[in-house]
């Protein structure tokens, strides 16, 4: 079955196709490309392709597309400083949807879409259409864009950070200032088992995807273990997590840290969870 309810795209300018690799994604949905078309009129059309065909109201699959509409990773929200997404999820009935998100914050609220956009999905893809002004672009920007696909086997493109996309090809993004955001980050009730290994999850977002985590597990106020996860690459469409072996004679209830800092240095605040061991 397939749902189309976009206007023609008659004389695209600035097309452009990502690639996502095939079989990346486990046993869900396997993203396989990203195109970003224009038409003469500032109409912008976004198509996510999938693997395999798929019945989206019985599939439920969810998927987005973030923007990074101001090329600047360090503005906006999650997922490598968004300030819009389109989000493909089911209604109240099941049936899927396009919504429309703006930056909050570190979050997202929902916003009555534009007049004159559009979405649709066939098989194999998904695809949403907006006015470059409606996506808060101005004529001829460019943008960062990365889609994914939500659910325990997340699958993005691309596999880390964003495309950059010019509406005017071939057009240099606009070079990074220095980083002076800090990671935002969220640590999440854990537990474990006495003498088993225990995983400690957290959640962590940086606009420029590079971070650096140390955890800290206490009995009240004595440290019991310090777990340092040098830089690395971190994607926010991930949670986290550490492990720790925990010894034979220790259970209860504990509590853990968390603390991110990005490749410039700057330092996310401290986050806070129990840990309970059994
Ligand atoms: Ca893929
Ligand atoms: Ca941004
Ligand atoms: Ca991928």
């Amino acid at each position: 079955m397939a749902a189309l309810f976009l206007v023609g795209l008659a004389g695209a300018s600035g097309s452009a196709s990502f690639n996502d690799p095939v079989g990346d994604a486990g046993s869900g949905l396997d993203i396989t490309g990203l195109d970003v078309s224009k038409d003469d009129r500032g109409g912008l059309t976004f198509r996510v392709t999938v693997a395999g065909n798929h019945d989206w109201d019985l599939d439920q699959a969810e998927a987005l597309v973030a923007l990074d509409t101001d090329q600047n990773p360090d503005t906006g929200s999650a997922f490598y400083g968004t300030e819009v997404e389109i989000a493909f999820e089911a209604d109240q009935f099941g049936r899927t949807e396009a919504v429309l998100l703006r930056s909050k914050g570190w979050d997202f609220r929902r916003v009555s879409p534009p007049d004159g956009w559009g979405w649709g999905f066939g098989n194999n893809f998904l695809e949403f259409f907006a006015s470059d002004s409606d996506l808060g672009l101005s004529p001829n920007a460019g943008f960062n864009v990365v889609a994914a696909a939500v659910g325990p086997h997340t699958d993005t493109a691309p596999d880390l950070r964003t495309f950059n996309y010019q509406q005017v090809p071939e057009t240099p993004p606009p070079n990074l200032g220095a980083d002076t955001r800090a990671p935002h980050l969220l640590a999440y009730p854990s537990s474990g088992l006495h003498g088993k290994v225990a995983r400690l999850g957290y959640w962590v977002l940086d606009g420029r995807g590079t971070i650096a985590t140390t955890v800290r597990i206490y009995r009240r106020t004595r440290l019991l273990k310090t777990i340092r996860r040098p830089l690395a690459d971190s994607n926010p469409f991930l949670l986290s997590h550490v492990n720790w072996r925990v010894p034979r004679n220790v259970h209860g209830r504990l509590r853990f840290s968390v603390r991110s800092a990005d490749a410039a240095g700057n330092q996310s605040k401290q986050a806070w969870a129990p840990l309970v061991i059994h």
